[in-house]
């Protein structure tokens, strides 16, 4: 008998269901959960429906900059429908089918704290934030330390333009990041095991290197809310436990920040984890990796394939754990 054997990021309903029914059912879905607004409203496609309720909307798409290219182990991004229904997002469940549960993320109103060694703490408006950052498309890889990636269109900006905007004192020397904490709206945030709200910190080096994006939107629309809406970091050459979401604070420091995943498994997961296929995990090898909606593992790169543009960022830190 031929048993088709069901891959993690294959998403039961496709594999059963033509696209069009399957998008209807999800706007149905969502009309129920929001009210009558059905009614009123006919059914949209819910992709449309992530992007037109944004007040960012008429921002995107923005223009593709062309320096970031994907590699022939996988050239073409990953299909949007995947990328958008296949996340981590632990403050909605600790598993992979959060998208749903995440649309009780609200994204406005929402303030960016920026405090600590900084010419002037301040609490900026998303949107007032958003309008003044010079907006761009990147296209980058995505390797998640479980040994699953993505390649996607981000939309965002560099990360050095919100350092300069921050003005941090030279005794800044990390920027610690943090997403909201709020169980009331995030159930998973009641799973009291877990050390919320979500952390992330890089060095000052890191945060102003040219690779640092912070995204706010992805396939050339705003954020999806299981993506990291309004504002999430993408830095490709670190696993993707990174790359934080919904991020509400940045705080400058001059102390190394333990970030989510270090404070929950300290002998798993570090500050650096710099991607490398020779050093593996604890409990799996990192020296393959399934792309999202591939059939076949492919090998994964030094750096995740951006060692020409980080390398640098190591050579005096050979004594570190850089890879984990
Ligand atoms: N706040 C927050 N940020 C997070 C996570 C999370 O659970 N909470 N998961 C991380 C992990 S492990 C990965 S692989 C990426 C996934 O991003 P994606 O869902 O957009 O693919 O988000 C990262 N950022
Ligand atoms: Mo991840």
């Amino acid at each position: 008998m031929l048993i088709k054997r069901r891959r993690g990021w294959e998403i039961p309903e496709r594999d059963a269901t033509p696209e069009s029914v399957y998008l209807r059912r999800r706007d149905l879905l969502k009309g129920l959960s929001a009210g009558a607004t059905m009614l009123a409203g006919g059914l949209m496609p819910l992709r449309s429906a992530w992007a037109n309720d944004d007040p960012t909307a008429d921002l995107y798409p923005v223009t593709r900059n062309p320096t970031y290219t994907l590699d022939d182990r996988f050239p073409e991004p990953t299909p949007e429908e995947l990328a958008t229904t296949y996340n981590n997002f632990y403050e909605f469940g600790s598993h992979k089918q959060i998208w749903q549960a995440a649309q009780a993320l609200e994204i406005r109103p929402w303030t960016v704290i920026i405090e600590g060694y900084v010419e002037e703490a301040k609490t900026v408006d998303i949107d007032d934030l958003i309008r003044q950052m010079p907006l761009e498309e990147r296209l980058y890889r995505h390797r998640c330390v479980e040994a699953w990636s993505m390649a996607v269109p981000w939309s965002g900006f560099p990360m050095k333009a919100l350092v300069d905007f921050a003005k941090p004192t030279s005794s800044a020397k990390y920027v610690r990041m943090e997403t909201f904490h709020d169980a009331d709206m995030a159930s998973g945030q009641r799973q009291f095991w877990y050390p919320w709200p979500y952390v992330e910190g890089l060095t000052i080096e890191e945060a102003t290197h040219e690779l640092a994006f912070i995204a706010t939107g992805l396939y050339g629309k705003p954020m999806p809310k299981q993506n990291g809406a309004p504002l999430r970091l993408a830095v490709p050459w670190k696993y993707g436990f990174k790359s934080i979401k919904s991020i509400v604070r940045f705080a400058f420091t001059d102390e190394r920040p333990i970030s989510f995943w270090e404070e929950t498994q300290a002998s798993e997961y570090g500050f650096w984890a710099n991607v490398n296929p020779e050093v593996s995990h604890p409990r799996w090898s990192q020296a393959m990796e399934k792309p999202l909606g591939g059939e076949e593992k492919i090998p994964t790169l030094l750096y995740n394939g951006y060692e020409e543009f980080v390398a640098d960022l190591y050579k005096d830190l050979q004594d570190e754990p850089l890879f984990m």
